[in-house]
């Protein structure tokens, strides 16, 4: 089969494109990647093959294996689930319901009134962190409501600062109509063009057909440069923007979400203190079309050189390789569930983004181009280097913060949650099947008691 493809491949490529080795090498690579997921171990050399042996044992207890040249993962279906796929979406579902309906308070896990809002906002020692605001000077008015959600909900009792930035310059009139929303202090900051800009090594065409033949398949913005560059923004340099060096914690706000609860404590206190580098509020499932080589060529990173050193054994994997609420979309993407953290929230830890771990592996990604050729999203990004890199235990379900981007939302059952239906997801019924967190409660989740 894998000869018969080759074939056709070579075919293809000699008569659709300029034939060349390197394109084909490529192409082939890549095809023997997305159904070799255990990363192209070398099973010809008897030794490998041998040690192989032990290391599939190792596999399939533990669902993962991280040796120089062999890093593995396997989705091991721990809760036993079975079922057709529309079983499997029930099941999940009523996994997430039912959890999102029981009564939930602030975290166990840290002194919360500690961290209770201060009696004078003005006189408060903050944590280092900031609200970060990626805007367009024409998004003024979605934005400016998401920030009035954001104060009340949070910031007006602890003004903490707001970053607002943009790959163009602001106009004064989008600066004002955001000064007059907050006592908080503001700063505006221009990307530089090179974090921004497409880099010119991207060849032209091949990003033309990638994009093209994914605009044919309905992928949203796939021809849409700016959002390209945006996603490759949030991936690998957001977080080296000058302005925001100084900074170690974070919340990122994009227009027109909703926020339904009201927070009395500290988030970015509670990161700190329980040392925890992320938090979320939503896990979805991926287009798969967008990202179809983003997990083989993650493994393909893995398994170069000493990368697997990097691979976190405490880390989230199982929740990236499940393959059975959107089998399709793991095998478009190679063996990824294509599972992610929802990034238009994120309260996290600017460090982890520049950590050797995370800050190589996102170098080498860019340098496969397909931030353009396909259209790699900075959630996947992120959600990968996370589970990859860090402890599991270090990343925070924030499961009291009820929160809306169209059309996805949170509803915790919280005393102070409002205008929302406890448990909700989504009020279309045929996207309840783009909800990834029966995923993550069923295979990630520590025993949720302990935390809240
Ligand atoms: N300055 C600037 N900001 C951008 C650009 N494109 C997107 N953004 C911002 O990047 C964030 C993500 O973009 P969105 O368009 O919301 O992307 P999305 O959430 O995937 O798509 P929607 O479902 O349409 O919201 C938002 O905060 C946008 O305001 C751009 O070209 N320039
Ligand atoms: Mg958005």
């Amino acid at each position: 089969m894998i000869l018969i493809f080759g074939v056709l491949l070579y075919t293809e490529q000699i008569t659709k494109d300029n034939f060349s080795l390197v394109k084909l090498q490529e192409s082939f690579d890549q095809f023997t990647n997305s159904f070799d997921v255990n990363g192209g171990a070398d099973s010809a050399d008897p030794a490998s093959e041998s040690s192989s042996n032990t290391n599939d044992e190792e596999l399939n207890k533990l669902g993962f294996r991280i040796a120089k040249g062999n890093v593995a993962f396997k989705f091991l279906n721990k809760k036993q689930r079975s079922g057709d796929r529309d079983t499997i979406v029930k099941q999940n579902r009523h996994t997430y319901e039912e959890l999102t309906k029981q009564a939930i308070h602030e975290p166990k896990d840290f002194d919360i009134e500690s961290i209770r809002p201060p009696e004078d906002p003005a006189n408060y020692d903050r944590a280092n962190a900031t609200i970060l605001c990626l805007v367009r000077n024409q998004e003024a008015l979605t934005i400016l409501k998401s920030i009035k959600q954001l104060e009340k909900s949070f910031n007006s009792k602890f003004n903490y600062p707001y970053m607002f930035i943009n790959d163009q310059p602001f106009t004064n009139r989008f600066m004002e109509k955001m000064r007059a929303l907050t006592n908080a202090e503001i700063h505006f900051a221009q990307v530089p063009p090179e974090m921004w800009d497409k880099p010119g090594t991207i060849d032209l065409d091949r990003e033309k057909k990638g994009q093209k033949k994914l605009a044919s398949e309905d992928v949203a913005y796939a021809q849409k440069a700016s959002y390209h560059n945006m996603c490759r923004f949030y991936s690998r340099s957001f977080y080296k923007v000058p302005e925001l060096l100084n900074y170690k914690y974070y919340w990122r706000l994009e227009p027109n979400i909703q926020f339904y609860s009201e927070i009395n404590y500290d988030v970015f206190k509670y990161l700190q203190g329980t040392g925890k580098v992320y938090g979320f509020t939503m896990g979805l499932y991926d287009i798969e079309q967008s990202i179809a080589t983003l997990w083989p060529e993650t493994l393909k990173y893995l398994n170069t050189g000493d990368n697997y050193k990097y691979v976190n054994p405490s880390g989230s994997f199982q929740w990236l390789v499940e393959d059975l609420q959107n089998p399709h979309k793991n095998k478009r993407a190679g063996g990824y569930s294509t599972c992610h953290f929802w990034s238009n929230f994120e309260i996290a830890d600017l460090d982890f983004w520049r950590s050797e771990a995370y800050d190589n592996w996102v170098k080498y990604l860019d340098s496969t181009g397909k931030f353009y050729y396909e259209r790699w999203g900075d959630a996947p990004v992120h959600s990968l280097g996370l589970s990859l890199f860090a402890d599991k235990s270090k990343i925070h379900w924030f499961r009291d913060i009820g929160y809306f981007h169209d059309p996805y939302q949170h509803c915790p059952n919280a005393p102070n949650t409002k205008s929302c239906k406890v448990g909700s997801f989504c009020k279309y019924e045929n996207l309840q099947d783009q909800n990834c967190m029966g995923n993550w409660i069923d295979n990630e989740l520590d025993d949720p008691a302990k935390y809240y």
